[in-house]
């Protein structure tokens, strides 16, 4: 399988971040990505190409222009104000209170975003574009006949909505292919999100929508991040009811319970026969994975991939969450050479 790559994604690197009322080393780091990178050599995936550069036009497809500005602009900002450490807001606006935007960049930056998983950094602008980079051109060389890519985005994309950062993303990636694809001329996409978070973001953006399918696997927000979204009773609305599909699945949940949600997740893809499907792949489901509580091990990833390939869709694999620095090339591989080793043999769903 080809996969697409930016070295940029290492100018975004967050100091630390909060747990357990502590500042604790951040989990979400560029030896993530460069541990993916060197699994798809040593484990002979395909060929591996870089990014080419899209601009800001096909992001504020799906981002609120004002967002993405802010964005832009922000880091200069804080550095005129004497400012040297990561950004992070300290207040959003809560039940009943105004969604106005503050005249400050302080303010802004609770308006812009819901937790204080996505710190601003130097580099953090030029990396969410890269990310959004890489999207851009796996959905390009689908787009031109490829039958599956890899996107290898970082910093990672699905708890980004239309004008918010959260949960060390920045950018919606996935979403971003999505969108590109319709404007290219398909008329439904479906996105598949397996990262063990729930994806906020893209559910954000597709919720009124039915030219994107939304089906999420998650931990049950009443147990974990991000708390607030993706309980099974969310299943879009106005046109986009019925559109968006979310499996909640207990703390602690094994491969067999996880594989049963993912045999029921497959179903409305099928019913709703998308020309393409997209891959919020998170392996944040690991038994070892640092943040996570699901368990599914190494030898699961393969089987992951085999099942996907057996829908027998166009597929692009966007890069998501996974924290188990050992583990993530493996385990990311195994679904891409699962995928590769299905669809060799030409099975068909
Ligand atoms: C893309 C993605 O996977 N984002 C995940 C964001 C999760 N943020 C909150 C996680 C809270 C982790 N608390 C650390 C507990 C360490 N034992
Ligand atoms: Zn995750």
């Amino acid at each position: 399988m080809l996969t697409i790559h930016s070295d940029d994604h290492r100018l975004h690197h967050a100091a630390f971040e909060w747990a357990g009322g502590e500042q604790v080393p951040a989990f979400e780091t560029p030896q993530r990505a460069d541990q993916v990178l060197a699994g798809i050599t040593t484990n002979a995936i395909g060929q591996v190409i870089a990014a080419r550069r899209f601009g800001r036009a096909p992001i504020e497809r799906v981002h609120d222009a004002a967002y993405v500005e802010f964005l832009s602009t922000a880091w200069a900002r804080w550095q005129a104000a004497g400012r040297t450490a990561d950004m992070l807001p300290y207040v959003w606006p809560g039940p009943r209170m105004q969604q106005r935007r503050p005249a400050d960049l302080d303010g802004e930056l609770g308006y812009f975003s819901c937790d204080v998983y996505a710190p601003i950094t130097a580099g953090t602008w030029t990396a969410a574009c890269a990310a959004a980079d890489v999207a851009l051109s796996g959905q390009a060389r689908i787009d031109a006949g490829e039958r599956a890519v890899f996107s290898l985005c970082r910093p990672p994309g699905h708890h980004a909505g239309i004008d918010y950062m959260a949960g060390y993303c920045y950018f919606n990636n996935a979403a971003i292919a999505a969108q590109a694809f319709l404007d290219g001329g398909r008329r439904r996409v479906a996105i598949l999100d397996i990262d063990y978070h729930h994806g906020n973001g893209t559910q954000d953006i597709f919720y009124t929508r039915d030219d994107v399918l939304f089906v999420s696997l998650h931990a049950d927000p009443r147990e974990a991040y991000p708390r607030f979204t993706g309980f099974a009773e969310e299943r879009g609305s106005g046109a986009g009811d019925g559109y968006t599909v979310n499996y909640p699945l207990p703390s602690g949940s094994t491969a067999s319970a996880w594989f049963c949600a993912l045999g029921a997740a497959c179903e409305p893809i099928v019913r709703y026969r998308p020309e393409v499907l997209i891959v919020s792949l998170g392996v944040d489901t690991y038994e070892d994975d640092p943040i996570s509580s699901f368990k599914l091990r190494t030898e699961d990833y393969r089987e992951i991939g085999a099942r996907l390939a057996r829908l027998g869709l166009p597929t692009q694999f966007v890069m998501e969450g996974g924290y188990a620095i050992e583990a993530i090339g493996r385990n990311v591989c195994g679904v891409l050479a699962g995928f590769d080793a299905c669809r060799s043999e030409g099975v068909k769903a």
